[in-house]
């Protein structure tokens, strides 16, 4: 009886931190179809090493750390997830486990979404798989703030919901195999920014023939630091988020 309280308690607690923030982006999304959790988005593993939904996303607060190329407690390849096909220049994307749902509410933090893609050095399917990520990584997609005073400023005040996010594949992208990384950041000040990062296995095709290579290209953990003023956020810039200066480099259109 004792431990069964004990846990109720401890439900309880989860319940409420999940209500209150943290999310993972484990459903991949092409032409507007939502893929199950984890089917194309390399998992969270739980302690018995299992992909897990009920495990509670944490946020990540160092960019410098091995987490934010694919995500905490994820799995460094990606045995146990498919590759989906993308159409080069189609509309693709990602959806978050749901931390916040209904109308006026967006379904993660308040701040940027950003898009990358890195290309698996070796170009096999089970090369993709076994990548543990460590490459170089071009932006595809940026989001911007609706309003200076907020990123979904038009979400909190309409009866939307908001909890897709949808982006151009660049059409010339190189046909191959990739990681396609999302990432989000809520901005704030000093060590209280939250970062949330995840992979999703795919393969690109298409008719290629960009004018020039992807890039710039990063390395994930490495291509910002806290120091950068898009992570650690002044006071300013939270007055007005037209002023936000995104880390990593400028967005490769193909
Ligand atoms: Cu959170």
């Amino acid at each position: 009886m004792k431990s069964r309280i004990a846990n109720a308690a401890v439900v309880a607690v989860l319940w409420v931190q999940q209500v209150e923030s943290h999310y993972y982006f484990n459903h991949l999304i092409a032409n507007g179809t939502i893929f199950p959790n984890w089917k194309y988005v390399r998992p969270v593993l739980n302690g018995s090493g299992l992909p897990s939904d009920l495990m509670l996303p944490y946020p990540m607060y160092d960019p410098t750390s091995t987490g934010f190329r694919c995500g905490l407690n994820q799995t460094g390849s990606g045995a146990m997830t498919e590759i989906a096909t993308l159409v080069a220049g189609s509309t693709v994307g990602f959806r978050p486990n749901f931390w916040q749902v209904g109308p006026g509410v967006a379904a993660w933090h308040d701040g940027p979404l950003q898009a990358y893609l890195a290309r698996s050095p070796e170009q096999t399917r089970k090369g993709l798989k076994n990548w543990d990520g460590d490459g170089e990584y071009f932006k595809i997609a940026k989001t911007t703030p609706d309003d200076p005073r907020a990123w979904f400023y038009n979400t909190y005040h309409s009866n939307n919901t908001v909890n897709t996010w949808n982006f151009t594949l660049p059409l010339t992208t190189p046909p191959g195999l990739y990681l396609l990384r999302a990432e989000s950041i809520y901005p704030h000040f000093l060590n209280s920014t939250q970062l949330y990062a995840s992979c999703a296995q795919v393969e690109v095709v298409g008719p290629g023939g960009a004018k020039s290579d992807p890039g710039p290209n990063v390395k994930f953990p490495g291509a910002f630091d806290t120091s950068h003023p898009g992570v650690w956020v002044s006071e300013e810039v939270r007055k007005n988020w037209t002023l936000y200066q995104y880390p990593g480099p400028e967005v490769w259109t193909g």
